[in-house]
């Protein structure tokens, strides 16, 4: 497997333009549209539908009936006027969640997911998942897989660099003839390396954490976001935009 890591989607060609696109790609947002993706997942939602636009995501949760939905999202870290969670991992609990359907916008998160979501595989990944999707891309065998960080509005984000070197790290220790395409990958594997022992600490030295930590407490987003490999879920898409455990 080669495994090529854009920290920022932002940086990912436009897929019709690459002479051959991957056959897997990952999207990881770790604070927090990715962890909570997991846990929606994990806890039993339906599916996660995810939109970079607002005005598509009402369009599409019209036609969705109103018991078995919820809204779910953010901008700048707080939740959505009119919607009905935030994007808070630790509130898509199994009581919200069991067999809803979410329909998900995030500021960033969703945003990396639809520059990709024509890649043949797509998954997300965040700490709490990484080892499944690590087992997922070695079982199914891909030449090629473009982990795609969400950053923060076309910026670098620690926390996203962090999570990608942990995922390589944990393909690299399966099979070890998979090949690092590029240095982005290589900086964020020594990241992981540096704080795997302490990754709740890079989350909050991050500058994403410190602006969750601005606006209020996130201490149970920070030790749920910073958990490593405690759930088996592996959020694959499934039809266009939407994300199950597959
Ligand atoms: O940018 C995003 O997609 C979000 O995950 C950001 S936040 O952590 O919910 O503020």
């Amino acid at each position: 497997m080669e495994i090529t890591y854009f920290h920022v989607a932002a940086d990912v060609p436009p897929l019709s333009e690459v002479a051959e696109p991957p056959q897997a790609a990952v999207v990881i947002d770790v604070l927090r549209a990715t962890t909570t993706i997991a846990c929606a997942l994990h806890n039993g939602s339906d599916g996660v539908q995810t939109f970079a636009d607002l005005g598509a995501l009402h369009s599409a949760a019209t036609n969705w009936p109103v018991n078995s939905r919820l809204l779910i999202g953010e901008r700048d870290g707080r939740q959505i006027d009119g919607f009905d969670i935030g994007n808070s991992p630790v509130d898509v609990t199994p009581e919200r969640v069991q067999g809803r359907r979410l329909f998900m916008s995030t500021t960033n998160g969703t945003r990396a997911l639809q520059q990709v979501r024509s890649v043949d595989h797509l998954h997300t990944a965040a700490l709490l998942n990484r080892r499944a999707v690590a087992n997922r891309l070695l079982k199914d065998g891909h030449q090629s897989v473009w982990i795609v960080g969400s950053g923060w509005e076309g910026s670098y984000a620690l926390e996203d660099s962090l999570a990608a070197g942990a995922l390589a790290a944990a393909v690299l220790k399966t099979d070890s003839s998979t090949t690092i395409a590029n240095d982005e990958l290589t900086a964020a594997l020594a990241l992981w390396e540096q704080w795997r022992h302490a990754p709740e600490e890079c989350l909050r030295i991050a500058s994403h954490g410190q602006r969750l930590a601005g606006l209020g407490n996130h201490d149970g987003d920070f030790h749920c976001c910073a958990q490593v490999d405690v759930l088996s879920v592996v959020p694959t898409q499934d039809s266009l935009g939407v994300l199950r455990n597959g």
